[in-house]
């Protein structure tokens, strides 16, 4: 049977724009590893959408005076003009206000509570007397009641690690508008965590979805799962769907990752699928997520938790997950300028330089990778185009011109067939490098192998040596039509103009004979070199 694969990312939070860590962490290596698996004939859809609600989403919309849905709609289009500036494609960007998603939102909840997985309980809640709004955990600072460290959020201390309790924070005031902030006895929605601790504990056992996530999640179960509390007040979300919900709302991160079945379930539906030909509960299908570090929390338990319980959905069959992208070294910070927008990237190098680049980076390992200055244009100029395409021009060059464009396969010698072997090893190694989805490490292996390549066209200097020469530049076609392969889905666009240069069409079938290349005009270098201004 067809392999068959459904690639999703983590749904953007339509509040502001992309920059380029989350590019690297999440976007680029889902769009990379959807067209690797293309390129291998399976049947693969890559799956978003904006997560459009929250309290956020909310107060922005209040202060450019527009609804939260306009509010929302409005980034989610920036996104998607985003998406398109570094060739990432989705085969659908969704939206988690949807139709599609507050039905599978509502069928779970109502399901949740019949399982008594579902259940009320009076708590505390921050309320600003001057918004007149209830304030979520990130909108009330205060002191930490264990420490002592001012200016904490109301859940979590960032200096002493501790949960704080609701209502726990010491001189709680509105972080809008600097009000002391009430505390209020309220009655909320909680979703019982806790009894699916060791349903949650074997599945990351036995399916082992990321290994080195994997300990950080199970040392979170160690701890004792907690259960959650689902709802707010006069929210921006989905209303609660059962009759004693007393106007309540669901909270965000309850609908947000159903938004990658209601973007399925849209995508089927416009495609003549049934929603559990890629999501049943049965299917064969792949259920590949791609996050940044900082959602492991939510989607190796919160998330397989709701579908345990929908028991109607298939978890996830794996995960990528990436540290962060620092740029010199430290965090990016929106609030302190220190990031990269796509926008202003893309409209300075070529987008597939930029992939290219990022992709280094993107190793499937929590390590956070490092973007110091200079550092593109280095790895550009030495890599990409010293190393890569540099082979690439030099071997079409001399081919065009000493074999008139035209590979002669019968002249390579026992030497020669050593580099057609390290062109053969090179794309088993990418494969397996592709399948860990560590595309970084499938770069690693095409610049090991454009050395071999380097090396071996200077030490046999064909333009001098012209008798061995249709033996070595055949053997060095035949490595260069797999780099290109290799790289097609990091630069799809450049990498499909090579080859249409060497009268190649398809990618994959042709690689270990690349004896129908033919070069039938005067090549141009694949690549141009970049200067970075200096500040940058
Ligand atoms: N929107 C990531 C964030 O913006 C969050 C991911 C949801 S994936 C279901 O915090
Ligand atoms: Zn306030």
């Amino acid at each position: 049977m067809r392999r068959r694969v459904l690639v999703t990312a983590a749904l953007p939070y339509a509040n502001d724009d992309i920059h380029i860590g989350h590019i690297t962490s999440t976007y680029l290596p889902a769009d990379i590893y959807t067209r690797y698996l293309r390129l291998r004939g399976a049947e693969v859809i890559y799956v978003c959408g904006s997560d459009d609600h929250g309290t956020p989403i909310a107060l922005a919309a209040k202060k450019r005076g527009v609804t939260p849905y306009e509010h929302a709609s409005y980034y989610r289009e920036r996104h998607i003009r985003d998406f398109k500036r570094m060739g990432i494609e989705f085969d659908i960007f969704y939206r988690t206000h949807s139709p599609e998603n507050e039905e599978l939102v509502r069928n779970f909840l109502i399901k949740a509570r019949e399982k008594g997985l579902i259940y009320k309980k009076g708590t505390k809640q921050y309320r600003c007397p001057n918004c007149k709004m209830y304030l979520p955990d990130r909108f009330v600072i205060g002191t930490c009641p264990f420490c002592g460290a001012p200016n904490q959020y109301g859940d979590h201390c960032e200096v002493c690690g501790r949960q704080i309790p609701p209502g726990a924070l010491v001189n709680p005031r509105c972080a809008i508008c600097g009000t002391p902030a009430e505390v209020k006895d309220v009655t909320h929605f909680f979703f019982k965590l806790s009894a699916l601790e060791e349903d949650l504990r074997r599945r990351l056992l036995t399916s082992k979805p990321h290994e080195e996530a994997m300990n950080y999640v199970l040392r979170r179960i160690e701890e004792g799962l907690k259960d959650r509390d689902i709802s707010r007040e006069n929210y921006r979300g989905f209303k609660m769907p059962f009759e004693d919900a007393n106007d309540l709302y669901v909270y965000v991160r309850v609908d947000a990752p159903w938004g990658y079945v209601a973007a399925t379930r849209k995508w089927a539906k416009e495609h003549g699928y049934t929603l559990e030909y890629r999501r049943g509960k049965d299917s064969p299908t792949e259920i590949v997520h791609f996050i940044g570090k900082d959602i492991i929390y939510h989607h190796f338990l919160f998330r397989p938790a709701m579908l345990m319980v929908s028991e109607r959905f298939k978890l996830p069959t794996r995960y990528a997950v990436n540290g962060f992208l620092l740029l010199e070294g430290k965090k990016m910070s929106k609030s302190r300028g220190r990031y990269i927008k796509v926008s202003e990237i893309t409209e300075r190098y070529d987008h597939e330089y930029v992939r290219f680049y990022l992709a280094m980076k993107a190793r499937n390992r929590l390590k956070d990778e490092n973007r110091r200055r200079k550092d593109f244009q280095e790895r550009i100029n030495s890599d990409l185009i010293g190393n890569i395409g540099n082979l690439i021009h030099r071997v079409n060059t001399l081919a065009y011109r000493i074999l008139d464009g035209t590979p002669r396969p019968e002249e390579m010698d026992e030497e020669d067939k050593e580099i057609v072997k390290v062109a053969e090893e090179l794309l088993k190694r990418a494969e397996m490098k592709y399948e860990a989805i560590n595309i970084g490490g499938v770069i690693d292996e095409i610049l090991r192998a454009a050395g071999v390549g380097n090396s071996y066209l200077a030490k046999k200097e064909p333009r001098k040596n012209k008798s061995i020469a249709p033996g070595v530049l055949t053997s060095l076609l035949y490595l260069n039509a797999t780099i290109v392969t290799v790289l097609h889905p990091i630069m799809p666009e450049h990498t499909r103009k090579i080859r249409e240069s060497r009268g190649l069409k398809d990618f994959y079938r042709e690689v270990p004979d690349a004896s129908k290349i033919r070069i039938k005009e005067k090549p141009k270098p694949p690549f141009k070199k970049i200067s970075v201004p200096e500040a940058s």
